[in-house]
């Protein structure tokens, strides 16, 4: 080991500008500093513990160049492994370690990467609207901003609130807007109807289509809600208006599930942001039952792990498509733009832009230009943490809401 690359400090810093953030900052005896991004959202504190009770002390002297040692020994070292908390404190370790060699490297973390594949990642934004001239407006609105491709999601008719749409109000009163954690002491609670909302959707994409033409890549995100077959109908529905893809169609715990959807419809799916490790992953890349995978680095035990799922899909023709909503912090999307400028089986970006407070706490160089985010050509990662303006944002509980049916049964998210 050179002396110099041991880890010196490690510090998990918490904070709250636009939302709760939980970054965890390693620096070396050189005084080389590294960030990861270790945000749960809605459980925040339960990660920020386990790295600052858990993995803190174990961090302190070892070689911040031994990546894929560090990744064995907290992985294998836990003995219990996977999970949400445990993956995102490990990718915050993970990421924190890459930033700090591309840093020693004097280049950014892409050219360790392999070097860039293209020229910059396609991103989709988020347009939503409470009814279609408020959805066309959104577009428009995100088309003006230089995106190439348009996540579409509406509210639905007979129901209150519904996942991603930005207009409507939430339980405090505040517009939606980018943020569905609500700032609340328990989560709020929204209502849903699946058949309502099959027999509502296929008629927005037709709208669309009709306002915007056959060319615009079109996305939406399922979140979670239908049974296989209600998610089979949907994929067929949308069919004619020929999606990019339909994201988290039916909960996929149960992975063997997608081969009914897999059975009616050609439209692409997206699946895999609340997954942890390959295993969840499987079933559906070896049987070729999902086109893109969703999972962030931050979710899914850093750049160390998610290029191996990646690494495995493309033997699939599964391109990536990374989670990137706003609780994934800038140094999680920056880690993201790293890996989507080096992988060959690059699909597409999401992107949510970051409000900003968290741009004042968290400063970034990568950029957006015609429709293309890039990582910039800072050495590392490519941001920094403000200290100071950290410390006039402090943590505050937060909850994603909770769901349930008109007769009161609790349904998914
Ligand atoms: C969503 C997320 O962006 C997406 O695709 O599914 O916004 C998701 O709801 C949040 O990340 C939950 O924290
Ligand atoms: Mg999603």
């Amino acid at each position: 080991m050179t002396t110099g690359t041991a880890i010196r400090t490690v510090e998990v810093l918490v904070s709250s500008p636009d939302r709760n953030f939980v970054t965890l900052r390693l620096t070396t005896e050189d005084g080389v500093v590294g960030l990861g991004d270790a945000t749960l959202n809605g459980r925040e504190l339960s990660v920020a513990s386990y790295l600052k009770d858990h993995v803190a002390p174990l961090l302190v002297g070892r070689d911040a160049h031994r990546i894929e040692d560090t990744w064995q020994y907290l992985y294998r070292g836990a003995y219990w492994r996977r999970g949400p908390v445990t993956m995102a404190a490990i990718a915050a370790v993970d990421v924190a370690l890459w930033d700090i060699k591309a840093k020693v490297a004097g280049l950014p973390l892409y050219q360790l990467l392999g070097g860039a594949s293209r020229l910059g990642a396609l991103a989709y934004g988020h347009a939503s609207g409470r009814d279609l001239p408020e959805l066309f407006d959104s577009i428009r609105h995100h088309l003006g901003q230089g995106f190439k491709a348009i996540r579409v999601q509406t509210s639905v008719p007979g129901l209150n609130a519904v996942y991603g749409v930005a207009a409507q109000r939430t339980s405090t009163g505040a517009r939606y807007d980018y943020e569905p954690a609500q700032r609340t002491v328990v989560p709020a609670e929204e209502d849903w109807d699946t058949r309502s909302y099959l027999r509502h959707v296929p008629t927005v994409f037709e709208a669309v289509r009709n306002e915007f033409g056959p060319e615009l890549p079109l996305l939406h995100d399922g979140h979670h809600r239908m049974t296989p077959i209600q998610a089979a109908k949907l994929g067929k529905a949308l069919e004619p208006y020929d999606l990019f893809w339909l994201e988290d169609c039916t909960p996929a715990e149960n992975q063997e599930a997608l081969r009914l959807v897999r059975q009616h419809t050609t439209t692409p799916l997206a699946i895999g942001e609340v997954f942890n490790t390959v295993w969840d992953y499987q079933t559906i890349i070896r049987e070729q039952l999902i086109d893109y995978v969703r999972s962030a680095v931050t979710h899914t035990g850093g750049i160390t792990a998610l290029r191996k799922i990646l690494d495995f899909a493309a033997q699939y023709q599964i391109k990536s498509g990374i989670h990137g909503p706003t609780d994934i912090s800038p140094v999680g999307m920056a880690a993201a733009l790293h890996l989507d400028l080096a992988i060959h089986n690059f699909g597409i970006q999401e992107y949510m832009q970051h409000g900003a407070r968290t741009n004042e706490v968290f400063q970034q160089s990568f950029t957006f230009t015609d429709g293309l985010l890039h990582p910039g050509e800072q050495p590392g990662l490519g941001v920094t943490y403000d200290d100071d303006a950290a410390a006039a944002y402090e943590y505050q509980p937060a909850y994603l809401p909770v769901n349930r049916l008109q007769d009161g049964t609790v349904h998914d998210w």
